[in-house]
């Protein structure tokens, strides 16, 4: 965002905000229309249901024949929506939708960040202010001493060697790892060298060269965003080391997905944990996503897999979500656990889109970036999504995983609740890193 523009972006949040309040305002008053006429049609329901009753207490006798006939159609009737149910998936269910807050510096920011991408203020959303919002404080203790601090030591000074020196030392302590901070550092260096550069234009410049590290890999990949191919099976794999997140971020997923209308079914492949399949059919029920699983004790995942593949192909499913397990039982090795499941799922829908999307918690820095490589050496691996960004100091882990896993990172998860994750934008992500306050 360019310092220049600050005002007219504050009025332009201005005005977003007082649109965002009155269609509020107006959704509300919608509702209340909505209730009193669910109330109203409740109540005429019941006064015809009572006038039948009465109609039909006279006609008993003549109508205890038809009534006959009509209980017998009825189960008739039932019996098919069963059938029916089974080959069709649950409406999401609506999750409230968020209430507008202050118009404070918070929302400012957040609809400063949207205004930047070229949203207009007739698209913002709650959600998408509550979302930066939420990235921007998650990634608080990350900047903490980054640009505040190198602002504070540069004063109004243009950059020196020596504040390049500072800014490599803050690159490492946020994990960001020693290739993409070299990266860094040398394309500032080189342009030190043949012009001044103030403190402002230093850290503009410092943003682009971290959007770039973090979209190459996005770019190699040749899929912008990722989303679910239509009229195809799509197997998202979820994998990683225990307690990463992945069943979280899988529910957060098959709400993400149902709601934006893809069939969508969750396959519990972690048959290590006892608790697994319960935590996921919580999830599930909230966004009316049903769990393929098999209670019994030491189930095969390969095996699961194979039924929720059967369940997705009769469904017509659009998105098959699978949680795998961080741990085993046996002493087999999660790679070949997840090569077996890759192999079934390659024989019963060889044409399946099937992505392996590495878990990666941000808080554990450099630790999960070891994790992410050895992941990547064996598993075959599509894409990272890096979680628990709220809270941390380490969230340049994520620049270390582009740069030296070379993965793209497809979302990104910054709290427990289901809204919590999104599909990942390095403009939002680089701006919540650096923001000046
Ligand atoms: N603060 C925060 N906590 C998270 C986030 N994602 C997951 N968690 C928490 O991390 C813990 C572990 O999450 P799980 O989803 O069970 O992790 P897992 O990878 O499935 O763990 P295993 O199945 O044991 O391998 C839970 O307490 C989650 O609530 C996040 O983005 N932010
Ligand atoms: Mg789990």
């Amino acid at each position: 965002m360019n310092n220049t523009d600050s005002d007219n972006s504050r009025e332009w949040a201005a005005q977003a905000y007082a649109l965002l309040k009155k269609r509020q305002e107006e959704q509300k008053q919608e509702l209340e229309k909505q209730q009193k006429q669910e109330l109203e049609k409740q109540e005429k329901q019941e006064l015809e249901k009572q006038e039948k009753q009465e109609l039909e207490k006279q006609e008993k006798q003549e109508l205890e024949k038809q009534e006959k006939q009509e209980l017998e159609k009825q189960e008739k009737q039932e019996l098919i929506d069963i059938a029916n149910k089974e080959n069709t998936l649950r409406e999401p269910k609506a999750i409230a939708e968020s209430e507008l807050g202050e118009f404070d510096d918070n929302f400012t920011w957040s609809a400063m960040v949207l205004a930047a991408q070229g949203k207009k203020i007739n698209q913002i959303s709650i959600d998408e202010i509550d979302w930066l919002t939420k990235l921007r404080r998650g990634l608080e203790e990350t900047r903490k001493g980054f640009v505040t601090e190198l602002l504070d030591k540069l004063g109004d000074d243009p950059l020196t060697p020596e504040s390049l020196d500072d800014l490599e030392t803050l690159l490492i302590r946020a994990d960001a790892g020693i290739d993409s901070t070299d990266k860094v550092i040398n394309s500032l260096r080189t342009k030190l060298n043949e012009e001044v550069v103030g403190a402002e234009a230093g850290i503009r410049f410092l943003k682009e060269e971290l959007k770039f590290i973090i979209d190459k890999p996005i770019k190699n990949s040749g899929i912008d965003l990722l989303v679910p191919q239509k009229d195809r099976l799509n197997v998202w794999l979820l994998v990683g080391v225990n307690g990463v997140g992945k069943t979280t971020t899988l529910g957060k997923l098959a709400y993400l997905s149902s709601k934006s209308n893809y069939k969508t079914l969750i396959a519990a492949a972690d048959t290590f944990r006892a608790a697994a399949v319960e935590q996921l059919k919580v999830w599930g029920d909230r966004s009316n996503v049903d769990v393929i699983s098999n209670q019994s004790k030491n189930a095969d995942p390969a095996a699961v897999v194979f039924d929720a593949i059967n369940s997705a192909k009769k469904r017509n499913v659009d998105l098959l979500l699978v949680d795998t397990a961080g741990r085993l039982q046996t002493k087999n090795n999660l790679m070949d656990e997840l090569a077996k499941i890759k192999k079934i799922i390659d024989k019963q829908v060889p044409d399946a889109i099937v992505e392996s999307l590495l878990v990666l918690d941000a808080s554990q820095g450099q630790n999960g970036l070891k994790q992410a490589k050895s992941f990547a050496k064996s598993a075959d691996l599509t894409g990272a999504i890096i979680t628990k960004l709220d809270g941390t100091s380490r969230g340049g882990v994520s620049l270390a995983v582009s740069e030296e896993v070379n993965l793209p990172i497809r979302f990104i998860g910054a709290g427990e609740g289901i809204k919590d994750l999104r599909p990942f934008n390095s403009y939002e992500f680089v701006e919540a890193m650096l923001a000046d306050k």
